[in-house]
């Protein structure tokens, strides 16, 4: 396991990092979960921003990232990214999964974001099973890590009990 890789428990609009990933849908228009949370606690600064994306791409595709402001959050940036909504397993949900991971990291380290943190993503109100969630997400941030040096801090901040523990288990902790 990869000490750059930690756990904790809570509300991600509080972490002081350099980027907080936003579990977001394709619209970049808000809606409720931590995305709702986030845009609630950063205030327009960052509508604004994902307005102005949607104007010149479109929205944000599944498993794809954009980044923004962190408006009146402790957190520099707000990498906005869009898991998939679980089908059951034979729609590429695990890859699309891991992509979000992939092309966070790859936008905060564009944007020399050294800590990041990331919630659960999918987990919520799109179904994709926890555990299996889990299992991707610490396996692909492990696998961009061993090529990376400039992320010094990746972290796993887990909403509910469930998570919590399948994080801890995983980690190891
Ligand atoms: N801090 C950290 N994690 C949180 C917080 C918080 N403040 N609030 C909730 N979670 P969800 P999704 C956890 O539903 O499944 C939105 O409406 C929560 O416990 O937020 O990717 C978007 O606009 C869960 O484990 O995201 C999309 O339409 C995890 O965040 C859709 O939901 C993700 O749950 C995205 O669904």
């Amino acid at each position: 396991m990869d000490k750059r890789v930690t756990l904790q428990q809570g509300d991600i609009t509080k972490l002081q990092v350099d980027a907080i990933v936003n579990a977001a849908n394709s619209s970049l228009m808000g809606g409720g979960g931590v995305d709702g949370a986030i845009h609630r606690a950063g205030g327009k600064e960052i509508l604004n921003e994902c307005i102005k994306i949607v104007n010149r791409q479109g929205g944000c595709k599944t498993g794809e990232a954009v980044i923004t402001t962190g408006g009146n959050l402790p957190a520099k940036y707000v990498i906005h990214t869009v898991g998939p909504v679980w089908g059951g397993g034979n729609r590429k949900e695990e890859q699309l999964l891991a992509n979000c991971y992939i092309n966070s990291l790859k936008i905060a380290v564009n944007n020399n974001a050294q800590t990041i943190a990331f919630p659960n993503i999918s987990t919520g109100v799109y179904r994709f099973p926890k555990d299996k969630a889990a299992a991707i997400a610490v396996k692909t941030v492990h696998e961009y890590l061993q090529n990376n040096a400039t992320i010094s801090e990746v972290i796993f901040i887990c909403f509910d009990d469930e998570n919590y523990n399948l994080y801890k288990a995983l980690l190891g902790l």
